[in-house]
């Protein structure tokens, strides 16, 4: 079996490949960690909070930390945003990859024994030779030249893109190689399965809320046939669920919390996601716009997701197109 290395060696840049393997480094030690769980003394809170104003797991913090020192170590990144830090980290003026990440997504699956995982995306460095800072990170999805993710469930695998389709690794235990054991992951256009977070019905806008009450009626109503539903309250579950099984995935826009245009960041969770999900065949979509030419406004920005099965996501911009959304719930 082609090994991690072995795959980056053929189809990825030096500096690419070295920022990688950074990355899957950094994965085996959060991995580790994780399987040792309580006896690691990994659990629990931190006691702080990050830019998002959400409890730090004792987790989220240590694998931030791992990352966060490897790759501002590794000479070819010229700088990383995590998800936990206010600020961009600058590394090396001379680099050429600027990385992003969610060192743990999920991360209040880690107390309950749950699925979590790290999302990355690696963008390129434009100007090479001056101190990396926010605005360098401020780049479209489409400029993406690798996205992909670690996830620690029964086993740990990496789904990556080099935007050349998507390629999935188990992590072997016993070596503590990664292992490439799929090389063509496709997505169905069409699903039977959606996973939503339904408790936020109510601050729904209509058109998510039609969707849903056409997935739920099944075969009763308009959709015409049955759908089952998941949701692991972590992206990176669902979202590998929808690479292996199909399906359709949403954390849209909700009147919630006011001024927040719904709840997944851009650059660290829909940017990445996106990538992996269309160079599988399926879509992203914020509701109304392809995701990956939203211009970011700023290195935390949140946004609405619907993706997966592309006959379901059309679906769901159709129902948007309708009822007039021009963008991010704006009425026409
Ligand atoms: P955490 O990493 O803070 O647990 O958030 C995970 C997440 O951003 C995404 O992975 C899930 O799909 C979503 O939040 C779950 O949100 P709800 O808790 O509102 O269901």
């Amino acid at each position: 079996m082609m090994t991690l290395t072995q795959y980056l060696q053929s189809h990825a840049s030096d500096e690419l490949a070295s920022t990688l393997g950074t990355l899957a480094n950094s994965s085996i030690a959060i991995s580790a960690l994780l399987d040792k769980g309580a006896l690691a003394g990994i659990h629990g809170e931190a006691g702080n909070q990050n830019i998002q104003g959400e409890a730090q797991k004792k987790l989220d913090v240590i694998a931030n930390n791992l990352l966060l020192d490897a790759l501002t170590k590794n000479p070819h990144c010229a700088g990383v945003a995590s998800e936990e830090l206010d600020d961009i980290s600058p590394a090396h003026d001379d680099g050429t990859m600027l990385v992003t990440f969610d060192p743990l997504d999920g991360s209040s699956n880690i107390d309950i024994n749950m699925t979590v995982g790290t999302i990355f995306s690696i963008l390129p460095y434009q100007r090479v030779g001056s101190q990396a800072t926010e605005a360098d990170f401020l780049q479209k999805g489409t400029s993406q030249l690798a996205a992909g993710y670690f996830i620690y469930g029964t086993s740990t695998m990496l789904a990556m893109t080099l935007g050349q389709g998507v390629v999935m690794f188990s992590l072997d235990p016993t070596t503590q190689e990664y292992l490439r054991i799929d090389n063509q992951v496709k997505i169905d256009e069409s699903a039977t399965e959606y996973a939503i977070n339904a408790s936020n019905y109510r601050y729904w806008l209509d058109p998510i809320k039609e969707y849903i009450n056409g997935l739920v009626a099944g075969d009763m109503g308009i959709r015409n046939k049955d759908y089952n539903m998941r949701w692991v309250a972590a992206m990176i579950a669902d979202v590998h669920r929808i690479l292996i099984r199909g399906g359709v995935f949403m954390y849209p826009f909700d009147t919630k919390i006011a001024g927040k245009a719904g709840k997944l960041r851009l650059m660290y969770e829909a940017n990445p996601m996106s990538f992996i999900i269309e160079q599988a065949g399926g879509a992203s979509t914020d509701g109304v716009v392809r995701i990956m030419d939203i211009q970011p406004s700023h290195i935390h920005q949140r946004i609405p997701v619907v993706l997966g099965a592309k006959e379901e996501v059309d679906y769901v911009k159709n129902l948007h197109a309708k009822a007039g959304i021009l963008a991010n719930g704006e009425m026409a």
